[in-house]
């Protein structure tokens, strides 16, 4: 046991994984002549799947409101709305938008859900989605109690966004208020924490169930998935922060990229943006050239609003989900889903497994079963360290852009291979 518990949550998803695609794969072989295998699978893998479920959507609506009300007040924050900040915010949300789009194209011709049906319950019932003026009419609460107890995440979000905006114009009752959120958001992130220890546990029971019932065929489709999102990471990563750091900067693009490797390493190790703001602030101030002026504010605030990464994985996660049950999105729902993970980005704070989290909220609002996370919450974590990889890459990718805008970017350290950060 104390063997178990000196490996790191990583590595005792891989197992729980691996775990659960070999029962799976028992179950699926023998069930046909030993019936009791489906009950167990049912009743045993099924339940302990959908108690971990429902722990991640428990944290969907706290993790929204708290987080956006808190990034919200960062972003109006007066000191930080200046040139600075106003580009810094727009580089952000234009990358995340840009990050999705690639996503959406990718999934929609590679279609990684072809061939493998799931329906969460017998009788699925593809939702009929609500007309666009309606989706538009309804995003402002008449009630937001109401969104909250009905998860209304649009409705949640603008909320939230007012609510911030809000505190920002209430002077000292603001700040109180501001800092409560603050405290909340800290509390909330332990939450995170907490459901995320039974996350073993529960990818072994999902996996197991997903396998036992699908067999075979469905890894198929599951490395399909895989490496659509993996080769959409690589896209971001490799073509698109490359042709944007050459268009906005001049600069070579492959220095940035091979002083970012302790970062990514970092991050890759950890899965958490957070954790990796102290590394990402060394290599901006150390390698990169960036002056603390620019880096102080816009490696946090990206860790914060900007997840590249989170969001190629959720517009990849989203098609496959519908494609697998049949549903064919259309281009408002498409741009639903946009909207929904550039703004549901902005306040999820960089900490592991928030992506998948934020999914269900995707997934809730174009009206598509949160149980389709089944699927991939398996081989969700190795998924997770590559797009933080990528979440922190383009934090520094624009503080880079944002720093040679200021013109206040060290060129010379930029260019001085010496110029490195070692992880002691
Ligand atoms: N692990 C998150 C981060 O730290 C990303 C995610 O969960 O998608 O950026």
């Amino acid at each position: 046991m104390t063997a178990w518990r000196n490996l790191s949550l990583s590595a005792q998803i891989l197992i729980a994984l691996i775990a659960g695609l070999i029962v799976g794969l028992i179950f699926n072989v023998l069930a046909p002549g030993l019936p009791i295998l489906n009950t167990i699978n049912e009743q045993v893998f099924g339940t302990i799947g959908s108690l971990f479920l429902s722990a991640l959507q428990l944290l969907v609506v706290p993790l929204v409101l708290v987080s956006l009300v808190v990034g919200t007040t960062a972003l109006s924050d007066p000191a930080k709305l200046g040139r600075l900040g106003l580009g810094t915010m727009i580089f952000y949300l234009a990358t995340t938008a840009l990050a999705i789009v690639t996503a959406l194209i990718a999934a929609n011709i590679i279609d990684p859900g072809r061939g493998l049906t799931f329906s969460p319950a017998e009788n699925y019932e593809a939702p009929v989605p609500p007309p666009v003026k309606d989706v538009l009419i309804n995003i402002i609460p008449k009630n937001p109690i109401g969104a909250l107890a009905d998860g209304n995440m649009l409705q949640i979000i603008v909320f939230a966004i007012l609510l911030g905006l809000a505190m920002m114009l209430a002077g000292k009752s603001g700040e109180r208020i501001k800092a409560a959120f603050e405290d909340w958001n800290h509390v909330i992130m332990q939450l995170v924490n907490i459901v995320m220890l039974f996350a073993p546990l529960g990818v072994f029971a999902l996996m197991a169930s997903v396998i036992a019932r699908l067999g075979l065929e469905s890894l198929g489709s599951l490395a399909a998935y895989f490496m659509t999102v993996f080769g959409v990471l690589m896209i971001h990563l490799f073509i698109t922060y490359p042709l944007i750091l050459k268009l906005f900067t001049g600069l070579n693009p492959l220095t940035f990229l091979q002083k970012m490797r302790p970062a990514m390493l970092f991050a890759f190790s950890t899965s958490s943006s957070n954790a990796t703001i102290p590394v990402n602030l060394r290599t901006a101030r150390e390698a990169l050239g960036i002056p603390n002026q620019v880096s102080s504010f816009t490696i946090p605030l990206g860790a914060t609003i900007n997840m590249d990464g989170t969001a190629i994985m959720q517009g990849v996660a989203v098609i496959f989900i519908a494609q697998t049950m049949g549903v064919d999105l259309t281009l408002a729902q498409l741009g639903t889903v946009v909207v929904m993970a550039v703004l549901a980005s902005i306040g999820t704070a960089g900490v592991p497994g928030v992506g998948l989290v934020m999914l269900a909220t995707v997934l809730t609002q174009v009206g598509l079963p949160v149980e389709g996370i089944a699927m991939i919450i398996g081989i969700d974590r190795l998924l997770d360290m590559t797009r933080t990889a990528v979440n922190i890459t383009g934090d520094a990718a624009v503080s880079t852009i944002m720093a040679k805008r200021e013109g206040v970017l060290d060129v010379a350290m930029y260019n001085d291979p010496a110029a490195q950060v070692e992880l002691d």
